[in-house]
């Protein structure tokens, strides 16, 4: 089994995505393990998730930051502290500076619920039914600066049927998520998902502009 990966976890809200995190990687076979989730809002019920599985938890309630580097400066600070290998965000709702995305550059990695570059930002359910699109789904990237821009990984597609509304669309889509997002941080800690100037790479050869594609 290759080095053990550390990742730290940042969140703001329910943390769906880290529970399918633990119950996929916290098992002996993995080398990926959660050694902390940090949330930006101490109401996060992800936190509640972490205690209950054993991971360190820390919140570092942005309102209290006069401005984004000064809270982009803690949350470095924070996270360092646990020496990852490894950052995740799941479902963390506040935009990074430069500063930090260059911080973590290749190590960093967000899921987003749409198949980008379609629908970049938020309220992504409700656009693709305005729209009429006929497919729906989600993204793993690398963070660079571009907000929801950086390099693809992995992304599922679901079809989106004439009866769906914005809480069917997401409880699809949230399903995928769960699928993938351990599958594309078990790919890193086991050395096999790399970035480089080129994109993202899986066992050395290029991902491609879509990254990995699932139909399930
Ligand atoms: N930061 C950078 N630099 N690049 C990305 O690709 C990022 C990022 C930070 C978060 C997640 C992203 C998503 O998947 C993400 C990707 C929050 C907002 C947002 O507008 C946009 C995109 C994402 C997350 N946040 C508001 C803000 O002012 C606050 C909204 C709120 O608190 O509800 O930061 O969709
Ligand atoms: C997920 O759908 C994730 O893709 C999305 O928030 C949800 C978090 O759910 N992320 C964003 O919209 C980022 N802006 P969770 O807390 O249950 O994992």
């Amino acid at each position: 089994m290759p080095q053990r990966c550390d990742v730290v976890v940042l969140l703001s809200g329910t943390g769906g995505n880290l529970q399918a995190m633990i119950d996929s990687l916290h098992e002996r076979a993995s080398p990926a393990r959660i050694c902390a989730v940090i949330s930006n809002r101490a109401d996060a019920f992800g936190l509640e998730r972490a205690a209950r599985a054993g991971i360190a938890t820390h919140v570092l309630d942005h309102t209290a930051y006069e401005g984004r580097e000064a809270f982009d400066a803690a949350l470095i600070q924070a996270i360092d502290a646990f020496q990852p290998a490894l950052v995740v965000l799941a479902g963390f709702m506040r935009i990074l500076t430069p500063g930090f995305v260059r911080h973590y550059h290749g190590r960093l990695l967000n899921i987003h619920p749409s198949l980008l570059p379609l629908y970049k930002g938020l309220h992504t359910h409700q656009r693709v039914l305005d729209a009429g699109g006929a497919e729906h789904g989600c993204s793993v990237h690398f963070v660079t600066e571009e907000l929801d821009g950086g390099p693809l990984v992995v992304q599922a597609v679901v079809s989106v049927e004439l009866h769906d509304t914005p809480a069917t669309l997401a409880q699809k889509v949230h399903a995928r998520e769960h699928l993938i997002y351990p599958l594309a941080i078990r790919w890193f800690a086991e050395g096999r998902l790399t970035l480089d100037e080129h994109g993202a790479s899986l066992d050395g050869e290029p991902l491609g502009p879509s990254g990995h594609l699932i139909r399930y």
